[in-house]
């Protein structure tokens, strides 16, 4: 009787623990670790909103400062996700390189923050701290992990960035080999969950290749589970596009098929790794170390959550006209 009384309570408690956020007809689900349990509150929402509304603020100011496509603030002012990127568009479709413009003094802000991680960093990359997540994303057989794959190297998906996130400005993919791309990249992140701010930052990403792990560049530490086939994951370094041209991180993705039994909910679908690793900054005050370790990382990690969600999703609908032949 006992016995019986306990298990539908733990049931219950274990699907209260984890949440599961619901976007555009789809589940996903977050978590910061792989040895984490899934994120219990939903990640993608309120912090696309919190970010979409300083980034809306800036950019109005900027505009106002400026007169750069100054008639797009006449019809698209508003603080939502949705009326942002609207906003972005307009500007955008005035003249692609408005935003290097607009945003110059943040660019020379960034690069200045940058540099200054990057010298006051001593260690190898072994010892270098990730911004990270792993989504789950049950798509039910409607987008697979190589669709995906192919997907992010398109025109289609450079189309998206602006949309996918409130700090994206621009992304140009060049495909350089058969599992090589390079790829320029303007955008920001920081400001939700951090006191640095938001630090909008132009830079390329000149080699994102097939990662070999155990090297000086790519430590050991860095693989992830082998269920990530390496086909389906990219490296490549983080280099500021001006200044010292110095390489501040690392870029690593990986996505993989996700069968009906492995997840919480029984189906199938992919699953998306993102992490940027770092130098640690182990000579800044110990302050400063650990706003970025702990709160500036974590800002980055939940842009990465909100990204991969809105990728995902238009991924799906460009692939399901036929676009990503796998
Ligand atoms: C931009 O200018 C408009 C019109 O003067 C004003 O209503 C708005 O508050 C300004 N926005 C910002 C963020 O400065
Ligand atoms: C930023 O990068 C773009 C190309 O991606 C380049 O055209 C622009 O001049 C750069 N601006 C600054 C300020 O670094
Ligand atoms: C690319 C994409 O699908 N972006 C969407 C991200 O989510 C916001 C909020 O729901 C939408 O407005 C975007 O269109």
């Amino acid at each position: 009787m006992l016995a019986n009384s306990i298990i539908p309570c733990v049931a219950a408690l274990v699907s209260l623990a984890a949440s599961t956020e619901t976007h555009g007809g789809y589940d996903f689900q977050v978590r910061f670790s792989n040895t984490a349990d899934p994120e219990t509150t939903d990640i993608k929402d309120a912090y696309e909103q919190a970010a979409a509304e300083q980034a809306s603020t800036h950019l109005q100011a900027r505009i106002n400062a400026t007169g750069i496509a100054a008639d797009c603030l006449k019809s698209n002012t508003g603080p939502t996700p949705a009326e942002l990127y609207a906003l972005k568009d307009c500007v955008a479709a005035d003249n692609v390189g408005n935003f290097f413009t607009l945003l110059a003094d943040d660019i020379e802000e960034s690069n200045t923050f940058w540099d200054t991680v990057v010298s006051q960093s001593t260690t190898d990359r072994t010892q270098w701290v990730p911004a990270r997540m792993y989504t789950k994303a049950y798509f039910d057989g409607d987008l697979l992990a190589a669709q995906f794959a192919i997907w992010t190297q398109s025109q289609n998906a450079d189309d998206a960035n602006n949309h996918a996130n409130p700090e994206h400005y621009y992304k140009k993919t060049t495909v350089t080999g058969l599992t090589s791309q390079s790829s320029d990249i303007f955008e920001g992140w920081g400001g939700v969950l951090s006191t640095f701010g938001t630090k909008r930052t132009n830079f390329t990403v000149p080699e994102y290749t097939t990662p070999t792990f155990g090297t000086a560049d790519y430590p050991e530490e860095w693989a992830i589970d082998p269920s990530f086939l390496l086909i389906f994951q990219r490296i490549g370094p983080k280099v500021l596009k001006s200044g010292s041209e110095a390489t501040f991180g690392a870029l690593h993705i990986a996505v993989r098929d996700l069968a009906a039994d492995e997840g919480d909910e029984g189906k199938s679908g992919i699953e998306v790794y993102a992490a940027v690793w770092y130098p640690p900054w182990d000579q800044a005050s110990e302050q400063s170390r650990m706003e970025f370790t702990d709160n500036y990382l974590a800002d980055e990690a939940h842009h990465m959550v909100v990204e991969v969600i809105n990728l995902t999703l238009q991924a799906q609908k460009d692939c399901s006209t036929g676009l990503c032949v796998a």
